[in-house]
């Protein structure tokens, strides 16, 4: 029997940077989760009889909401879903099973890097028929459909019992739980040459994966250790936990300083790696070396041509605005495309779709190919570990040799995290203020050439996004950018991000930091952000 439940609209259900992200105790209001499915529904057309994907990535309310969007879908007329067992599924597996199954979308569950538990975040996120998050013309109609919803549809079924693979019926809808990994390893098969991977292994090769006890590890397991041939215990921290055993599953240097510590370490293995909670980001450090995710981006593009997905080379590459310019010098030298997208992966859909791109990377540690539309953290790995077992170099040495031969970008992060809304809108506004002012004036030694407020037209269906960060560039290629996160729950977050480029005949051995310290000094003037933020100093260096 289907119901229709009368509701009331929510005021703040507008989706960020990827999707609709609030602490539990909001989504566990009534209706919350009930209207924003309804209305991602109410923004979709044609899907009656389709197939629509349900996934997440196993933390805290996952299982609760799954129920709620199988017996939405099928209330709303969907003929069938595709959920993964146990509710769970990759960000990455998710985009290639809505591809491989060529389902309608998918509904993917949650808050990625962002904490876990019955009071901290969750989410939910729209993914279109190309398998890649929905692009803003959907979720700008999804929010203003929040804001008018009087009614949702629900289906009254029991609760499917989503751990038991097989076809079940819910009100006549057919539903389908899979194994989350399967379709996944065999799509990372197509792409990475295994038995080089293999046989690296087998010759003495040590590799530690952090899956911060979130998705990626019954992947991670399958994939490395049971195909590959990885010890036992390459990957760990393996078991999805609702709350990610308390931690951030973020990696970066502060949440797996465990992990990089290790890296720098005597006894250190050969390669590390780790990813967030939904398995589309990648931290990677090699024996010795943090790779930063820009300069990764850059190093997989020069060498993708090793891994038999890529032989034929590069269509292009893409690179969200504040990642760093090390990919665009790989590009140059490949005589293929560059583009500069704003942050989030929806943007990168257009480019990936139209094949003017074929690999993509944010500085977030987010980098991915044509093969789905997100990024995808354990593609990063295994396309690292193809690289390495194929030129039977140390990571160190890879990625010396690429400054050697392009130059480094030397690049940081600074968040300013759970600032006052109101003061973080104040320092940005203040920046916006001055932009054109900036130009010709100087600070300290270094010169602006020019300062804008990024603002993409999309080659592809030429719809235009603005205010998509403050950029401020000085002579010589260095850069200092300012935005907002759009992926906090509480209050404002200020992302800092700095960058300058040495030449390939200059010092390609400073320390991050201190090669910085002028941009970092150069940022402080610009924004006032001390004054501002009432901050000291950033709450995460990456
Ligand atoms: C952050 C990153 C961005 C990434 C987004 C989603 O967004 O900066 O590069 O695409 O998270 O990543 P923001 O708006 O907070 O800067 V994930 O792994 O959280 O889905
Ligand atoms: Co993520």
């Amino acid at each position: 029997m289907i119901r229709t439940v009368e509701t009331k609209p929510y005021d703040d259900q507008k989706p960020g940077t990827s999707g609709l992200r609030k602490k539990v105790p909001v989504f566990q209001q009534p209706n919350y989760a009930e209207n924003f499915i309804q209305s991602v529904f109410d923004s979709l057309e044609g899907f009656e009889g389709k197939e629509l994907v349900i996934g997440g990535d196993g933390r805290y309310f996952n299982r609760e909401v799954i129920q709620i969007a199988i017996a939405m879908a099928a209330a709303n007329g969907f003929g069938s879903v595709i959920v993964g067992r146990g509710g769970i599924l990759s960000t990455p597996a998710a985009s290639h099973i809505i591809r491989k199954y060529k389902a309608f979308g998918g509904i993917i569950l949650s808050a990625s890097h962002n904490p876990g538990g019955p009071h901290e975040d969750f989410g939910i996120k729209y993914n279109i028929g190309n398998g890649g998050p929905a692009p803003e013309k959907i979720t700008d109609a999804i929010f203003a459909r929040t804001k008018a919803i009087s009614s949702y549809k629900i289906a009254d079924i029991p609760q499917i019992d989503i751990d038991r693979i097989g076809e079940f019926d819910a009100g006549g809808m057919k539903v389908k739980i899979i194994d989350p990994v399967t379709d996944y390893a065999e799509l990372m098969e197509s792409l990475f040459d295994f038995d080089a991977i293999r046989a690296n292994f087998k010759y003495g090769f040590r590799m530690a994966f952090d899956a911060m006890h979130a998705v990626t590890g019954p992947y991670a397991r399958e994939i490395l250790e049971l195909r590959l041939g990885a010890p036992k215990g390459t990957a760990r921290n393996f078991k999805p936990l609702p709350d990610f055993g308390g931690h951030h599953p973020d990696p970066n240097l502060v949440h797996a300083k465990h992990l990089y510590d290790e890296m720098m370490g005597p006894d250190a293995p050969d390669f590390g790696a780790a990813s967030d909670g939904d398995g589309d980001r990648n931290l990677i450090i090699g024996k010795g070396i943090f790779v930063t995710p820009s300069d990764s981006l850059a190093i997989l593009a020069a060498n993708a041509h090793l891994a038999p997905g890529y032989k034929d080379g590069l269509k292009g590459i893409a690179r969200s605005m504040p990642t760093s310019g090390a990919a665009d010098r790989v590009a140059e030298k490949m005589g293929v495309g560059m583009y500069e997208t704003p942050t989030g992966w929806k943007f990168f859909g257009n480019l990936l779709d139209a094949g003017m791109a074929t690999i993509c990377g944010e500085e977030s540690a987010g980098t991915g190919s044509d093969h789905v539309r997100e990024k995808d953290g354990l593609w990063a790995v295994l396309l690292w570990l193809n690289i390495l077992a194929l030129r039977g170099e140390s990571a160190k040495q890879i990625v010396e040799k690429h400054w050697a031969e392009y130059g480094r970008n030397y690049y940081s992060r600074h968040d300013y995290e759970e600032v006052e809304t109101e003061r973080a809108n104040a320092l940005i506004d203040g920046l916006r203020g001055k932009l054109a002012s900036l130009p010709g004036t100087s600070i300290g030694d270094l010169k602006i050439v020019a300062a804008d407020d990024f603002q993409y037209d999309d080659p592809v269906d030429g719809s235009v996004s603005k205010h998509q960060g403050i950029r401020v560039m000085f002579e010589g290629g260095s850069r200092v950018v300012f935005r907002l996160s759009g992926t906090g729950t509480s209050g404002a977050t200020l992302r800092v991000y700095i960058e300058r480029y040495e030449p390939k005949d200059g010092r390609l051995d400073l320390e991050t930091q201190a090669a910085l310290a002028d941009l970092i000094a150069a940022a402080e003037t610009l924004a006032g952000i001390k004054k501002h933020t009432g901050r000291d100093k950033p709450t995460v260096i990456t």
